[in-house]
C-alpha cells in the first residue's frame, strides 16, 4: 500500500467557529486540539481526555495529535516551582498515552509563542491573510514598547526605517499593532498588557541561547523516558519567525538547530513538527532538505507558504505561490512516509480568508474555515499525483 499523509485541521475546541462537522466536510480524517480551558502547567486527567476524545470520534473523526500542551514559562526560565510544572506535563504525557493520544506539539519559544504584525493584509485576489512588516515591528519595538537598549540590535538605518514607519501611524494603528503583537494570536495561552509585556521580557534578561537550550534539554531529558514508555511522541514546533526577535533568545530557529536537539536527547519520542511557514519566514532554510535529512524523526507537518522580500518582510501565501517548492517538499515526504511504512500528519496551517468567511463571520486569524480548506483540498490533489506516478503499481 501507498502511505499518504493523515490530513488533519486544528481545531479550538468548542469556542471554535468553526465546527467538527465543518472540520468532516473538508476531507480531513484527524483533529489536532488541545484542552485550552486546563491553566498552563496544570495536570489534563484522564477524564477531561476522553471527554474531548469522545466528542471527536462522536462527529467521524479521529483525534490524531495535540497542540499544545503548553510549556509553562518557569519550566523555560528554571524558576521557582518548575519542577512541578515538570511533573504535571510527565502526568499529562503519561494520560494522553493512556487515551490512546500519540503525539504531543510544544514549543519552547519564549513569551511569545508567533509573531505577525497584520492579521487582515489584503491580497491582490481580495483575499485577507497574515503577515510580518519589519519596519511595523521595530516601530513597535522602538517607539511602542520603547524597550530598553532595544536600539543596540538594529543598524541606524533600520531606525530610521522605524521611525518613518512609526510617524506614518495614527492612534488605531498603533492600537491594534499592540493588540496584534502582545494580546495573544491564537494557540497562544497568554495575553499581556504592555507593562505585563516588559516584565516578561525581564524574566529573560539573564538567559541567553546556550542556557535556554540546557533548559530545552533538560526538560526532554526528564519529559522523553515518560513519553517512550507512554508510547506518545513529542514534537517540538520552530520557532516563528526563526529569529531571536525583542531581546529574547532562539533555539529552534535552523536545521542545525534541529540537529543539535536530537543528538543531545536521542530517546525515540523526541521528534519534530516541520513547519514550513515558520521556518520559511527567514528565507533560506531548505526545507526539502530537512524533509529528507530529518524525516525520522519528523510526525508532523504544519504545511505554509510565505513568501520573503529583500527588506524582511513576509506574506503567507496560498500552497504554491510561494517560496517553497511545494510539489519536491510532498514528494520528499511521501518518499519518507513510505521508506518509515507509516503516515505523517499534517495540517494547512493558516488559511485567507475568502469568500463567506469574509462576510463578518467571528473567525480566528489564520484558522477560518474556507481558506483552510482551499489549501488542505490542493495539497491532498497533488500528494494523490504524485503517489500514483511514483508508485503506480500501488493503490
Ligand atoms: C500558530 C501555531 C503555533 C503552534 C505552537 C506549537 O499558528 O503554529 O501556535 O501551535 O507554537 O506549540
Amino acid at each position: 500500500m501507498t502511505y499518504l499523509c493523515t490530513q488533519t485541521m486544528r481545531w479550538y475546541g468548542p469556542k471554535d467557529p468553526v465546527s467538527l462537522s465543518d472540520i468532516r466536510q473538508t476531507g480531513a480524517t484527524g483533529v489536532i486540539t488541545a484542552l485550552h480551558h486546563i491553566p498552563n502547567g496544570e495536570v489534563w486527567t484522564v477524564e477531561e481526555i476522553m471527554k474531548r476524545k469522545n466528542e471527536i470520534e462522536a462527529a467521524g473523526l479521529q483525534w490524531t495529535g495535540v497542540e499544545s500542551v503548553p510549556v509553562h514559562e518557569h519550566i523555560k526560565t528554571q524558576e521557582g516551582d518548575f519542577q512541578r510544572y515538570i511533573d504535571n506535563y510527565k502526568q499529562s504525557i503519561r494520560n494522553l498515552g493512556a487515551c490512546g493520544i500519540r503525539m504531543v506539539t510544544y514549543n519552547f519559544m519564549p513569551v511569545l509563542d508567533w509573531t505577525r504584525t497584520n492579521l487582515n493584509y489584503v491580497f491582490e485576489d481580495g483575499s485577507h491573510g497574515l503577515m510580518f512588516e519589519k519596519a511595523a515591528f521595530m516601530a513597535f519595538d522602538l517607539f511602542i514598547l520603547k524597550r530598553p537598549h532595544a536600539e543596540q540590535e538594529y543598524t541606524a538605518e533600520e531606525i530610521a526605517r522605524a521611525k518613518a514607519r512609526y510617524e506614518q501611524m495614527d492612534e488605531e494603528e498603533i492600537h491594534t499593532l499592540t493588540r496584534t503583537m502582545i494580546a495573544g494570536l491564537p494557540g497562544s495561552e497568554e495575553s499581556f498588557t504592555i507593562d505585563q509585556f516588559q516584565s516578561e521580557l525581564d524574566r529573560y534578561k539573564d538567559i541567553d541561547a546556550d542556557r535556554l537550550r540546557q533548559h530545552l534539554i533538560y526538560f526532554l531529558s526528564e519529559v522523553c523516558p515518560v513519553a517512550d514508555e507512554a508510547g506518545v511522541n513529542l514534537v517540538i514546533h520552530p520557532d516563528d519567525p526563526p529569529m531571536p526577535i525583542l531581546g529574547l533568545p532562539r533555539i529552534m530557529s535552523s536545521a542545525e538547530d534541529f540537529q543539535a536537539l536530537i543528538d543531545a536527547v536521542p530517546n525515540p519520542s523526541n521528534g519534530l513538527c516541520l513547519c514550513t511557514g515558520s521556518l520559511g519566514g527567514a528565507g533560506h532554510h531548505d526545507m526539502v532538505d530537512m524533509m529528507r535529512r530529518f524525516g525520522r524523526r519528523i510526525n508532523f507537518v504544519h504545511l505554509r507558504v510565505v513568501t520573503q522580500t529583500p527588506e524582511g518582510d513576509f506574506y503567507e501565501k496560498w500552497t504554491f505561490e510561494g517560496d517553497l517548492d511545494t510539489y519536491e517538499f510532498l514528494k520528499a515526504m511521501l518518499e519518507v512516509e513510505q521508506e518509515r511504512q507509516c503516515s505523517i500528519a499534517l495540517r494547512p496551517d493558516h488559511g485567507h480568508q475568502i469568500i463567506d468567511d469574509l462576510k463578518g463571520k467571528r473567525t480566528n486569524p489564520g484558522y477560518t474555515c474556507l481558506g483552510r480548506m482551499r489549501e488542505l483540498a490542493e495539497i491532498r490533489g497533488m500528494e494523490l499525483g504524485i503517489a500514483r506516478s511514483l508508485y503506480p503499481e500501488k493503490k
